[in-house]
């Protein structure tokens, strides 16, 4: 209960912040996609990780104020970017399960665009695998409704849920994001090699967009370009952590 109470004081006195990550393109360098992901700037612990405290928010129900606030924050930040940058940004938000599942989820997302300005084009929303796998024939209701105001939807953590292959082809959603946990051996394991592969085919024939989590190393990329992934993007330490708003518009800037 301690936690959970620091976490409404914290939403009061302005201590979450979010970090944005870019998303570079493989084939070109190019940036035109970041994730954000927040942060807790404790006043005596310092930054705390959401592995630590988006559970809790979870059980405790707070995820949906949380949740309210970095969609709120992330949509401000992608409008300052379509104001100053060259380049569109678009900017993909965690959401988790229990937001997605909330009856008012779809209006307060077109209730944000509207209140931020900010084109549908620039949002996207980041399901997991297990959010989107549960209650299907709610979600693809949910998903439907969400993706005709314009927003892009992907499915994060994707190949450690139980994603049924034939319900991928009925959800209209636009990006696989490759869990971190096929990329990390994946120059050294055959297996993840081919589980990798075999998620690029898929992506290929429904024609949805891939991006691979967590690459670290330059062997990690060359992997994925030897699979012939040119046109995935890439997020990981390689190329870029979660930084601050302001230095992630300083290598949007130069990136663009
Ligand atoms: O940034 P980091 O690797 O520490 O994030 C850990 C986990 O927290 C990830 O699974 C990520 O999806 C989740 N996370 C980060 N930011 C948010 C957020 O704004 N909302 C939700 N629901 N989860 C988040
Ligand atoms: O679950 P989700 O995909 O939302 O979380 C992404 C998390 O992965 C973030 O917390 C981010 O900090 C972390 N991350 C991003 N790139 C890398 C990487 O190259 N290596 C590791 N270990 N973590 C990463
Ligand atoms: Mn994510
Ligand atoms: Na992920």
């Amino acid at each position: 209960l301690k936690i959970e109470e620091s976490m409404r004081e914290a939403l009061k006195n302005d201590d979450f912040e979010l970090y944005y990550q870019p998303q570079v393109k493989l084939s070109d360098g190019s940036i035109s996609h970041v994730e954000a992901l927040i942060r807790w700037r404790h006043p005596e612990r310092g930054l705390i990780s959401p592995g630590e405290f988006i559970p809790i928010a979870e059980d405790s129900g707070l995820i949906v104020e949380i949740g309210r606030w970095v969609l709120n924050t992330a949509c401000v930040q992608a409008k300052h970017w379509q104001n100053t940058l060259p380049n569109p940004i678009r900017v993909a938000v965690n959401i988790s399960a229990r937001q997605f599942k909330s009856a008012s989820f779809s209006d307060e997302v077109a209730e944000v665009l509207l209140r931020t300005d900010l084109p549908a084009e620039l949002l996207e929303l980041e399901l997991t695998e297990s959010a989107v796998m549960n209650n299907v024939k709610e979600n693809i209701i949910r998903l439907h409704s969400l993706k005709s105001m314009g927003v892009s939807l992907s499915v994060d953590d994707f190949g450690t849920g139980y994603s049924s292959l034939s319900y991928l082809k009925r959800f209209p959603i636009d990006t696989l994001k490759i869990d971190r946990s096929f990329i990390i051996d994946i120059s050294n394991d055959e297996n993840d090699e081919a589980i990798v592969a075999a998620i690029l085919a898929l992506a290929n024939s429904l024609k949805l967009n891939i991006v691979a989590e967590g690459v670290e190393t330059l062997r990690q990329l060359e992997t994925l370009k030897k699979l012939g992934a040119q046109s995935i993007l890439i997020q990981g330490y390689y190329f870029h952590r979660p930084m601050p708003a302001n230095d992630c518009e300083q290598v949007l800037k130069s990136a663009a």
